[in-house]
């Protein structure tokens, strides 16, 4: 059973941020890959580094440890700091894999979110279905891995709900994401259910911009910028480890507190 929420203080804000750093400093390790000399390398990973599959190995297995202990360390139903709304930043920061010329413009009457994997009804939802459902907003705080940080306030259904209202497995392990822009990233069940984690239609009171994942974007402050999927087309619930776009590329997987 989950315990009593209590509100996280504003050091755990700075672990986020810590985090973030920590995946530059990763990311930053596997470019630094290339330049180490083999004999260096294989005193760093131990193995055969002309077997790129074993060094490869050894990289995913320390990342898959870090996910497991960061998962089982942090006390996961603590609430994340809210701001008062006069401190949300109403021209929020676009970011994305490509630049502003290449957002995905999707057609909201034709929309359907797409479900698949352990729920009970894969019925695709439209957008109308999707803002019959009870909704709250959030003002917290964003953290890219880039090294900015804002402001803003959110809005949409508490993501617990919609799960529990598609009948998903509550027990898997993951939640799956795909985008119209072909990202992919994917979260664990415990940060599904986080209570601040938000399947969100709005931003700023506004119905979200393109740029800003019109018109389904999820808003999960516990975890750095890359885990909040915009313009997400479907959705799955997997025991079976997805990976993600910038995980897949080096970026740690958990990227959360
Ligand atoms: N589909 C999709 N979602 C995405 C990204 C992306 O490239 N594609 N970038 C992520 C990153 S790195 C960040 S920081 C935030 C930026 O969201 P914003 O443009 O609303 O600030 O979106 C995240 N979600
Ligand atoms: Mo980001």
């Amino acid at each position: 059973m989950r315990g009593i929420l209590q509100t996280r203080s504003a050091a755990d804000s700075k672990k986020l941020l810590r985090a973030s750093a920590q995946v530059r400093h990763i990311e930053r390790r596997l470019f630094l890959k290339q330049g180490l000399s083999l004999g260096a390398l294989t005193l760093l990973t131990g193995c055969d580094v002309t077997d790129t599959s074993a060094v490869q190995g050894v990289l995913d297995g320390i990342s898959r440890w870090n996910d497991r202990t960061q998962a089982a360390i942090f006390k996961l139903d603590r609430l994340m700091p809210t701001y008062p709304e006069s401190q949300a930043v109403k021209d929020f920061r676009f970011n994305a894999y490509f630049g502003q010329n290449q957002i995905p413009k999707i057609d909201g009457d034709s929309y359907k979110l797409n479900l698949s994997g352990l729920v009970d009804s894969r019925k695709p939802w439209t957008l109308q279905d999707l803002y019959a459902l009870p909704q709250q907003s959030q003002v917290t705080r964003h953290v890219c891995v880039e090294g900015w940080s804002m402001i803003g306030k959110w809005t949409g259904v508490p993501f617990r709900t919609f799960l529990e209202r598609i009948g998903a497995d509550l027990t898997a392990k993951y939640v799956g994401f795909e985008c119209a822009d072909g990202y992919y990233p994917s979260i664990d069940m415990a940060s599904a259910l986080h209570p601040q984690t938000l399947l969100t239609f709005k931003i700023s009171d506004e119905i979200l911009a393109p740029r800003y994942g019109y018109p389904l974007k999820l808003r999960i402050p516990t975890k750095l910028g890359f885990k909040n999927p915009k313009w997400i087309t479907a959705m799955y619930v997997t025991n079976r480890f997805p990976g993600g776009f910038w995980e897949d590329r080096g970026y740690n997987w958990f990227a959360g507190v």
